[in-house]
């Protein structure tokens, strides 16, 4: 054992021992003409297609040739809620395909539907879990195929969450909002905010096997998760302490030498935190964590009657008794009307990846993520990424700034309004040019090494 580990430590790291590579990244055009495109996967059918869903319901696919398919792959356009022609957090918010898709065919999409029967009338809409089976030749899902398999009726029209995915034990991790409003405090929310509040499946990671359908439940519920006996907390809850949860993906792991010796840091929760006056945050998920909302933001003590001004002091557990956990990476709000760009800066976090592709060497093992926008009523998204200092579960990620630009000056240029990873672990941008649900701006980038660089 001595001996390997003598072996492994002489060999380079590839990350470190390339030539001080920079960390530039060029950014190529794949596909445009959308409005806010939120989701893109890879269709695992051997035909190389991408389904890119826009946020107000149209689910398309970019074809092995980069050309947009004619024929929509779904279109959920007429389930939604109405949508804001303005700035608008609702819509198709998610989309995933089932781990066996090749063989039984269902995918699953979190979108914001008119709020249900019998629900409180100021309440805003009610956001819908649904499964839907393609067609066997995999031309499109099947309209009529829906099942509901989860509802969560939301106060306010923001903090919606609805981003995916499939653990490695195969049930699906879900990121659900605080309601939405401000500070976690208005109408809808417990008094303790719905972040801290178990008895709401607002401010939380969900997990839940949607494949046992042996009760009258739409889904089941592991057995292992923190309140299944439904004593102390909803049982579909993983984790709690949540704001806004946009982005939530597991790290697929590496296969390199030095991966397969150390461990490689597969299968990590990764879900992006977005803030509310100070901080924009980067956790890993463990299961039954408390991560703070809104007791805390980010790392600091949180008042939410002065958001702006935090406590000097935070309670370090919450009301079981458990330690709040800190994020793993965090980042600030620009000062006002100060925005520097040489800063790791931004307003709302656009959650990522943990690069595990083979184009952009430098990447590899980064947490790559975006900022939505530096400034709210300019397009100025940010890449960043952000780096482990240690090995050790838990220990503080670096985040440094990814350059890449799409316009002439230099600069993003755009909202980044998600990420996208294919089946081959390339990543992807998706932006849109407005800050609002209205035009044809939005695009979708591949991230690709810079010329002469890798
Ligand atoms: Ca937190």
């Amino acid at each position: 054992m001595l001996a390997l580990l003598a072996f492994a430590l002489a060999l380079p790291n590839p990350q470190s021992f390339a030539a001080a590579p920079s960390l530039a990244v060029s950014l190529a055009p794949v596909a445009d003409g959308f409005v806010s495109p939120l989701n893109l996967v890879s269709l695992p059918d051997g035909s190389g297609r991408l389904l890119i869903a826009d946020q107000p319901g149209k689910v398309h696919v970019l074809n092995a040739d980069g050309k947009l398919a004619q024929r929509l792959f779904l279109d959920l356009s007429d389930r939604l809620v109405k949508l804001n022609q303005g700035f608008d957090e609702r819509g198709l918010l998610g989309l995933v395909l089932h781990p066996q898709f090749p063989q039984n065919r269902k995918l699953y999409v979190y979108y914001s539907a008119p709020l249900r029967a019998g629900r409180p009338t100021n309440w805003n809409h009610t956001s819908t879990l649904s499964e839907f089976t393609a067609t066997p030749d995999f031309a499109g899902a099947i309209a009529a195929s829906e099942r509901v398999v989860l509802e969560i009726d939301e106060p306010q029209f923001n903090h919606n969450g609805g981003r995916m995915a499939f653990g490695p034990d195969g049930y699906l991790y879900i990121g659900v909002g605080d309601g939405g409003g401000a500070n976690d405090n208005e109408f809808g929310h417990a008094p303790q905010g719905n972040g801290q509040a178990t008895d709401t499946l607002l401010g939380k990671i969900l997990r839940i096997d949607v494949d046992d359908v042996s009760s009258d439940a739409a889904y089941g519920i592991p057995r292992d998760n923190p309140f299944a006996d439904g004593k102390q907390g909803r049982p579909e809850i993983f984790a709690y302490g949540i704001r806004n949860p946009w982005g939530l993906a597991f790290d697929r792991g590496g296969s390199s030498l030095w991966n397969r010796i150390f461990g490689g840091g597969g299968g990590d929760l990764f879900v992006a935190d977005v803030g509310q006056n100070l901080y924009e945050e980067i956790n890993i998920i463990t299961k039954g964590g408390n991560y703070g909302w809104r007791v805390w933001e980010s790392h600091i003590a949180f008042d939410p009657k002065k958001p702006a001004e935090p406590l000097a002091d935070a309670p370090k557990t919450d009301a079981f008794g458990k330690p709040f956990i800190a994020p793993i990476a965090w980042y600030k709000h620009p000062a006002r009307n100060k925005i520097d760009p040489t800063q790791v800066e931004g307003i709302s976090v656009t959650g990522g990846y943990v690069y595990r592709g083979k184009a952009v060497k430098s990447l590899r093992g980064k947490y790559i993520f975006a900022d939505w926008s530096r400034a709210w009523a300019l397009p100025d998204g940010v890449l960043f990424a952000a780096t482990p200092t240690s090995k050790k579960r838990g220990a503080k990620w670096n985040i440094e700034s990814l350059p890449a630009t799409t316009t002439a000056g230099g600069k993003i240029g755009a909202y980044i309004v998600a990420m996208g990873e294919d089946a081959a672990g390339e990543l992807y941008v998706l932006t849109t040019g407005r800050n609002a649900l209205i035009g044809t701006t939005g695009k979708v980038f591949k991230i690709v090494p810079t010329a002469g660089a890798k």
